[in-house]
């Protein structure tokens, strides 16, 4: 039976991987880690937690050796926008809590799961059809912190055997937690502008294409690689993987399917547009699919009828 901690568990992911992997392995076998509100609604009823500063080995250490811990996904970071504007934090954070993890794994036994991004690519990457091992010079501090941890992962898988895993997630969208500083909250923010009849301002251009993923697709990517046969992992930090591409103006078009009257208007943000011009417009995720069987549920419409569903509920 695995007994998981979650480093980092009251983010975007964290909120709603603690209930996936709780309805999996039983509520008690995960204790969430947490580091400052804000708090998902519940969230000290719903199971075992622990406060956890990451940067911190002590705590982390203390937390493995407590609960009996086999197994940590560690999912703290400074996201790419909140990061360019405070770059030594993204790295204390970033690399800190990576750091820690993979030595306290290496002294207690456990598997770590480490999310990289498509913020580990830059603009010299191929941006189409962005290969799995390609040429990896990206230009920003998250970038940095990403390639850096998909290095230092596999080190510590290939140098003392911890058995450490990752994927490339794209941008993430969701409806419990709100993303925390990223280039592509706008595909989550525009949402919920739509559901209550508002004006949506877009942040980054028409015509920008990003990879993105609908997060229940994100959850059993995390989990299904977590618990892939390792004899048939060629790769392990990090893996590409997607479920569509898009830019503001198909975004746009799939929610006007539902709200005809949706309005967006353009203010570009210069560092987010910076960013999202370095990372690939779409990503090959083949290796993923022939190692751990990867095959997402959602594409674009079915996303979008379903962020709307349950967001109309949530915001009534
Ligand atoms: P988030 O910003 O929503 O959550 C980050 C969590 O880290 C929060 O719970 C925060 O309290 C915690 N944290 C911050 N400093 C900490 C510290 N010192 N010690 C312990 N915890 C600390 O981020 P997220 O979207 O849930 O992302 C999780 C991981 O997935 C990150 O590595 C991120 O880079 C990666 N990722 C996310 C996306 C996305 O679209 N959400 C896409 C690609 C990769
Ligand atoms: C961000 O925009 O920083 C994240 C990511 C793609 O890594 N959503």
């Amino acid at each position: 039976m695995k007994r998981i901690l979650i480093v980092g568990s009251t983010g975007q992911i964290g909120s709603e991987l603690s209930c996936k992997l709780r309805s999996i392995y039983g509520t008690d076998n995960v204790v969430c880690g947490h580091f400052a509100p804000p708090y998902p609604e519940g969230f000290f009823d719903a199971g075992p937690t622990v406060k956890i500063d990451a940067t911190d080995i002590n705590q982390v250490a203390e937390a493995v050796k407590t609960y009996k811990i086999d197994t940590i996904y560690n999912l703290a970071a400074i996201l790419s926008a909140t990061a360019e504007l405070h770059p030594q934090l993204g790295w204390t954070v970033g690399i800190g809590s990576l750091l820690n993890c993979l030595n306290v794994a290496k002294e207690y036994g456990c598997a770590v799961f480490t999310p990289s991004s498509i913020g580990a690519f830059g603009s010299d990457t191929p941006r189409v059809k962005t290969p799995q091992d390609t040429l990896q010079r990206p230009t920003t501090i998250y970038g940095i912190t990403k390639v850096t941890g998909e290095l230092l992962s596999d080190y510590y898988f290939h140098r003392w055997g911890v058995d450490t895993r990752s994927v490339r997630y794209p941008g993430l969208i969701s409806n419990m937690t709100l993303p925390g500083g990223g280039t592509t909250d706008y595909a989550v923010e525009i949402y919920y502008k739509a559901v209550k009849g508002e004006k949506f301002t877009c942040p980054i251009k028409a015509g920008t294409l990003m990879d993105m993923m609908y997060m229940p697709d994100a959850l059993d990517a995390a989990i299904q690689l977590m618990e892939a046969d390792p004899a048939r992992l060629k790769h392990r930090n990090s893996f590409n993987v997607t479920a569509m591409s898009f830019d503001p103006e198909m975004l746009k078009a799939a929610i006007q399917r539902h709200y005809p009257d949706f309005k967006m208007e353009y203010d570009i943000d210069p560092v987010k547009q910076a960013i999202a011009d370095s990372w690939p417009d779409s990503m090959d995720d083949s290796c993923a699919r022939e190692e751990w069987d990867w095959n997402p549920k959602y594409d674009l419409d079915t996303m979008t009828k379903d962020m709307i569903n349950v967001l109309q509920l949530k915001l009534q």
